[in-house]
């Protein structure tokens, strides 16, 4: 089997309301799809995500260095070739989710291939997971009634809650109001896309320390070198970096520098080869992992539970994997359901993925 074309197809689907965050906020998903071809006649898929705010790709950035750079790299070449593919799309610096979504679309096609399932091949360990819900900026009393109607609707009790504007004026009232509401019985962590500094960190952490908070992602810059480390020495409440641990050896600087003591895996910056090579470090050094989401639509939350179900280590914690929900649409035939707090891995070869081609036809911008 060999490559013989690969497509970047953007395409535009609006937010029934869009997703705030510290660092930026989406109010559509303008992704890209990927489709890479074969002599075969099998066709591989997958989704890329472009968040300038974190790692500076835009819609047209993926569709140009996939069409230009990559496509030529990677025609005639087997999608087995894992190795020789990366070789050829490292020379490339920077770019991860464009690099994600064609790893994501050959392990796709290797699985067809092979006629079993990517989470099969990847570990094969369960075929689900608990979900994680994002709650994104809201005025506080929102923010409850949203993590409410999803824990009634889908049955979701674990929930990531988004600071990083003011800590105590805002975020932490905000953090209190939620457990107060929701009870002991569900999971809460927070995420500060690097909103305070490490002071603040440190102050709202000790605000927090009695409710019971799973842990804190991503507080402050992990520029701030020093800060962080300072910040990580004293926290009661373990540390997990997001955005500062984008391949490999941002994972191994944050864990040997000691200011992370957790890390996100999110399968739309390190695909499915790099996730692997994350989650085997983490396993190797003790180190606990999530499953992130980088705001994907079904298709790349869809990969985010393939490789978080292959796994004991990853699918131990409920994965972020419900941003999808916000979106009015999407290109899936049959669309991810979130039933009793869990996502199950769609089956058949490959990633099971059956595009709604009169969807695509609507959505693609083209
Ligand atoms: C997250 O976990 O941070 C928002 C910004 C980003 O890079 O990803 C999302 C979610
Ligand atoms: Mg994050």
């Amino acid at each position: 089997m060999k490559v013989t074309r690969v497509e970047a197809i953007p395409f535009a689907i609006p937010y029934r309301k869009p997703l705030r965050f510290a660092s930026g906020e989406v109010d559509a998903a303008e992704h890209i799809l990927v489709r890479v071809h074969t002599d075969t006649g099998l066709v591989g898929t997958a989704e890329a995500p472009p968040r300038p705010f974190t790692y500076g790709e835009t819609q047209s950035s993926i569709k140009a260095v996939i069409e230009t750079i990559f496509a030529p790299q990677l025609t005639g070449i087997s999608p087995l070739a894992r190795e020789a593919v990366h070789a050829k799309l490292d020379r490339t610096v920077g770019n991860p989710a464009a690099k994600s979504a064609v790893d994501m679309a050959l392990w796709d096609l290797i699985g067809q291939s092979l006629g079993v399932s990517v989470t099969e091949l990847l570990g094969g360990y369960t075929d689900r997971m608990r979900v994680s819900h994002m709650v994104g900026f809201a005025q506080p009393g929102e923010m409850v009634d949203e993590a409410e109607r999803i824990r009634e609707t889908y049955g979701v009790t674990t929930f990531k809650v988004k600071v990083g504007r003011r800590p105590f004026q805002l975020d932490v009232d905000v953090c209190r109001a939620l457990r107060a509401a929701l009870g002991d019985g569900v999971e809460l962590y927070i995420d500060g896309n690097r909103g305070w500094t490490a002071s603040e960190s440190a102050a709202a952490l000790r605000a927090l320390e009695d409710i019971g908070l799973l842990f804190a992602e991503e507080l402050c810059p992990a520029d701030d070198v020093l800060g962080r480390r300072w910040l990580a020495r004293q926290s009661r409440i373990p540390l997990y970096a997001d955005e500062s641990v984008t391949r490999p050896g941002e994972v191994t600087r944050e864990l040997l520098a000691e200011a992370a003591h957790g890390i996100s895996i999110k399968t739309a910056r390190t695909g499915f080869t790099y996730s692997q090579r994350v989650l085997s470090q983490c396993a190797g050094l003790g180190v606990e992992v999530v499953m992130g989401n980088q705001i994907d639509g079904q298709i790349g939350s869809l990969c985010a539970a393939v490789f978080g179900a292959a796994f004991e280590l990853s699918s131990r914690r409920a994965g972020e994997l419900s941003n999808f929900l916000d979106m009015t649409d999407d290109l899936l035939a049959e669309p991810l359901r979130i039933e009793h707090g869990e996502l199950r891995v769609p089956e058949g070869h490959g990633l099971g993925i059956q595009l709604d081609e009169a969807k695509l036809a609507h959505y693609r911008q083209d």
